[in-house]
């Protein structure tokens, strides 16, 4: 493919304006309150963001999540783009594979790409099951400004450096050095968001962080591992620039969202210095913090920021499990964690998994019924003790992009139970009995949730599910 679909006639770059859509696989207007709808797309936001300043002769349009499929077609058909770009996660694939090839049927004169975290692990799944013409694999600013400056200046496409076409892989983009700018927020209203729990009726996410040190065996982060450095942190001035203008904007809660906010605890200790001095009244903040890097001093200053909630992967009660997972903390890590933010009134937002895997010595080893019984405990035990204030259950998912996918595929374990979903076939472990725990833990989130207030209109249909799933 040395061509490019982008051919209207007569275009030259300066008599017309190249038109780029941006799109969210289109999850509906009833998906509003749900995880997919608590933010606009980052990813999206910080390559319009990038490429805005930098290609002036181009109007960008986003097509957000919450659109129906029939909202999302008529769009494009409305504005006619010259690119069609959209982004997804592997979960999503299926509703984005209609959708791409819902657009296509529009038969518009466009070029046809793909981007984020599915594209960038499997782009040939994409670019033979769909119509897509080019994969953006990694992160996306510099390679979609080149892209759409070839298209701008009618110049082939097939060799942009981080893209895959069917017919060539053109490699991997180095990560960008400087991140030290803001996504696209001026095309973002945000009423059209929310996020199930929160103090603060508008609410952002905020990235001051790309990327993780570590590799947690069941963790899909492809975008992110493709090349090194793993972690780049942003400037603490140029995050407290963000939060200054997202307050300017309404936004009263912001949770820094970012896969761990405390890799580098001076780093950290910088950036809520910077924002206490904004001094911005009323806003309140929520972060992840990985349990193995707190002490006194940077649990005292996220207090003084008004951090509220901090979520935690805290997985599993079992030192052996967390050895297995690649989590490099200790349970040990976790409680002295949980009692250090509980001394400084930081709620905790508590993730656990059950049944995960992991290979050892060439043999496969996984969570037992008494392991899973221990977490089980334990999440009780910090609920009633207030170490935890609202915990997530989910049974282990192999997911495409993490080891433990190919440690799945290797032992033949891949499986999927209607009542519980993607999860794994463990020897010894009977389906009966991983539906069961499921469902323990799902009650104590459930019960957790209502006695905390947290079952809302806002996640009632989240918490149907979970009631469709314990009425099994
Ligand atoms: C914030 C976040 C969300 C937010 C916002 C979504 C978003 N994309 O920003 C919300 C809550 C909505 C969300 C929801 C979900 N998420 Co999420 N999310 C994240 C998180 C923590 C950060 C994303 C981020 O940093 N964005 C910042 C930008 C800079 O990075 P980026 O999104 O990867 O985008 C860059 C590139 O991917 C690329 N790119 C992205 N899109 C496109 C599109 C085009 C056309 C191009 C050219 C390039 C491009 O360029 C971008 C800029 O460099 C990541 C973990 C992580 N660290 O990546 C998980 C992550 C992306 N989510 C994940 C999942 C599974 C989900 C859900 C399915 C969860 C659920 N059960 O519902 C949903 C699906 C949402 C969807 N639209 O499909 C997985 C995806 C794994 C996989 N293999 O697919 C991740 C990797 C977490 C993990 N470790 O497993 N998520
Ligand atoms: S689970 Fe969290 S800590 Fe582990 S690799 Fe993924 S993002 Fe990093």
């Amino acid at each position: 493919m040395d061509y490019i679909s982008v051919n209207k006639e007569n275009m030259t770059p300066t008599q017309k304006k190249l038109k780029v859509v941006f799109a969210d696989p289109p999850f509906g207007r009833e998906s509003k309150g749900e995880a997919v709808t608590e933010s606009p797309n980052l990813g999206i936001l910080y390559i319009i963001g990038y490429a805005k300043p930098r290609l002036p002769n181009i109007e960008f349009y986003y097509l957000e999540p919450f659109l129906s499929m029939e909202e999302h077609v008529e769009k494009v058909r409305e504005i006619k783009p010259d690119v069609y770009a959209i982004s997804f996660t592997t979960p999503r694939r299926d509703l984005s594979f209609e959708t791409i090839a819902k657009v296509k049927e529009l038969r518009l004169d466009m070029l046809m790409v793909a981007g984020g975290a599915h594209p960038t692990i499997d782009p040939q799944d994409v670019l033979k099951n769909t119509p897509i013409e080019i994969c953006i694999v990694g992160e996306g600013e510099e390679t979609t400004a080149e892209l759409l400056k070839k298209i701008q200046a009618k110049q082939p496409v097939t060799d942009v450096v981080g893209t895959v076409n069917l017919q060539k892989n053109n490699g991997v983009r180095p990560l960008l050095k400087d991140i030290d700018f803001f996504p696209a927020w001026d095309m973002i209203d945000f009423e059209n968001y929310d996020i199930a729990v929160s103090k603060k009726k508008r609410m952002a996410y905020l990235l001051p962080i790309r990327g993780c040190p570590n590799y947690c065996t069941y963790c899909s982060n492809p975008v992110w591992k493709l090349e090194k450095p793993w972690v780049r942190q942003r400037s603490p001035k140029n995050i407290a620039e963000e939060i200054n203008y997202l307050y300017g904007r309404g936004i009263r809660e912001i949770y820094l969202r970012s896969d761990t906010f405390n890799v580098d605890i001076k780093w950290c200790l910088e950036v809520c210095i910077e924002i206490e001095k904004l001094h911005l009244k009323g806003m309140t903040f929520q972060c992840n913090l990985r349990a193995d890097k707190l002490n006194d001093e940077l649990s005292q200053k996220l207090s003084d920021i008004h951090v509220w909630l901090v979520h935690i992967g805290l997985e599993s009660a079992n030192d052996r499990v967390l050895k297995g997972i690649g989590k490099n903390a200790t349970q040990a890590d976790n409680i002295r964690t949980l009692e250090l933010l509980k001394k400084y009134g930081i709620k905790v937002y508590g993730f656990l998994m059950l049944y995960n895997a992991w290979e050892a010595n060439g043999k496969l080893e996984h969570e037992t019924p008494q392991e899973v019984n221990n977490t089980l405990e334990f999440a009780r035990k910090c609920l009633s003790e207030n170490l935890i204030e609202y915990i997530s259950w989910s049974i282990t998912n192999p997911i495409i992009g993490s080891k433990l996918h190919d440690i799945a595929k290797k032992f033949d374990i891949a499986a999927y139970n209607v009542k519980i979903g993607n999860c794994m076939r463990l020897p010894d472990v009977s389906e009966q009995q991983m539906v069961e725990h499921v469902k323990q833990g799902m009650i104590l989130q459930l019960l957790n949730g209502i006695q905390k207030g947290m079952i809302t209109k806002k996640n009632k249909r989240a918490a149907q599910k979970a009631a469709k799933i314990l009425n099994m």
